[in-house]
């Protein structure tokens, strides 16, 4: 194993100094379970716990390490290993995390490059599609557009499906494949790339598993069997794993997920509706809505049909859900700060009355 292998490349790089390593081993995180991980170096896997500091001094879930972490590393013994560091990433993948709400949880980081999968048939949806871009946009992942199950329609009507995304969505790569016969696999498996990080992302049920599996060329993880439709025994995708190809590069599966909302302001939805960002720029106002004033390039373009209504609609949708998402952040950030501060002089009088 070398580093390079476990997914050391440039841009992780520009976030690591391995001369700055005070002795400690470098490992990536592959596989995190209720705040235990697995973290891999160059010489071996280590079950490992983080330091109580660590979770003392973190202020939300995205300080805990998360699969795709970079992290370094105090080995106890052969199979056991404190993580004394998760060092800064340099792309996130994050969700709202259950349960508490406004916080975000890493799904998974350090990713290069994001495939997102869409199954032809009822789950193929061009919103949709929107969305999971705006999402890797944002998250500094490149997105490549899968479309699976290609087995199951002629291929007059996948020839259809490749000319709606095309012509609304036309920067991004798209590929066809199926996972039941590997049709589209050489494809695939040519823009897989050594010492470059990988994930799947997608709705339940669209292959992402499959995908994975058939990569790995063992049947790692349990597939989902739509056929069983009592939906009993469905085995759907319930943690994130890091996977080490045979040819090269790092795949990480991940679970559907419907609450994956645009949790960051940080140009996704501009980067992925690249077509009405660049119109905004002739817009008369600088704050311009672009929901009713006169001199609007982008209704202008709307009126005259030259952007697309859907994506115009579904811009609009996104960006709502962005500023909603960011307000209930901030909010929860501000209470998470008062609690904090009060719980540390509660601990402090505590301490105080005992000496
Ligand atoms: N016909 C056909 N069936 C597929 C294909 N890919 C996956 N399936 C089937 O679709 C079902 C779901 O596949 P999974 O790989 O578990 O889907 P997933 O995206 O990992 O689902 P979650 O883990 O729930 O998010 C299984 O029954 C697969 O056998 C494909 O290309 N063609
Ligand atoms: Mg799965
Ligand atoms: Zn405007």
């Amino acid at each position: 194993m070398t580093l390079e292998n476990l997914g050391l490349n440039e841009s992780a790089l520009e976030f690591i100094n391995l001369d700055d390593l005070q002795g400690l081993e470098l490992g990536r995180v592959i596989v995190e379970h209720k705040e235990r991980y697995i973290v891999q170096t160059v010489d071996g896997s280590y079950q490992a716990e983080i330091t109580g500091s660590l979770r003392y001094s973190a202020e939300s879930r995205a300080d805990f390490p998360a699969v795709g972490d970079w992290v370094k590393i105090s080995v106890l013994d052969e199979d056991s290993a404190i993580i004394i560091e998760v060092l800064p990433r340099f792309s996130s993948l994050e969700r709202q995390a259950v349960g508490r709400s406004g916080d975000t949880q890493i799904i998974a980081s350090n990713v290069d490059t994001a495939f997102i999968v869409q199954a032809v048939g009822h789950d193929f949806n061009l919103n949709r599609l929107e969305r999971y871009l705006a999402i890797s946009h944002s998250a500094s992942i490149t997105p490549v557009i899968v479309l699976s199950k290609i087995d199951l329609i002629p291929s007059d009507e996948l020839e259809k499906l490749k000319t709606q995304i095309h012509n609304r969505i036309p920067n991004v790569p798209v590929l066809a494949i199926s996972n039941e016969t590997e049709a589209g696999y050489d494809e695939l498996k040519d823009l897989l790339k050594r010492g470059q990080s990988y994930c799947v992302l997608g709705s339940s049920g669209v292959g992402k598993s499959s995908l994975t599996n058939n990569l790995l060329h063992n049947a790692k993880m349990e597939v989902s069997d739509i056929s069983s439709s009592t939906s009993k025994g469905r085995h759907t995708t319930s943690h994130r794993e890091l996977i080490i190809l045979p040819e090269g590069g790092i795949i990480i599966d991940t679970p559907g997920m419907r609450e994956l909302g645009i949790a960051s302001e940080a140009g996704g939805i501009e980067q992925t509706f690249d077509q009405i960002t660049e119109l905004t720029r002739n817009c008369k106002f600088n704050d311009c809505t672009h929901t009713e004033e006169v001199g609007c390039a982008v209704l202008e373009a709307l009126e005259s049909g030259e952007l697309d209504a859907a994506s115009f609609e579904n811009y609009h949708k996104l960006m709502r859900e962005q500023a909603h998402f960011s307000s209930t952040i901030a909010e929860r950030r501000e209470k998470d700060k008062k609690m904090g501060k009060l719980y540390k002089r509660i601990q402090q009088e505590k301490y105080n009355k005992r000496k």
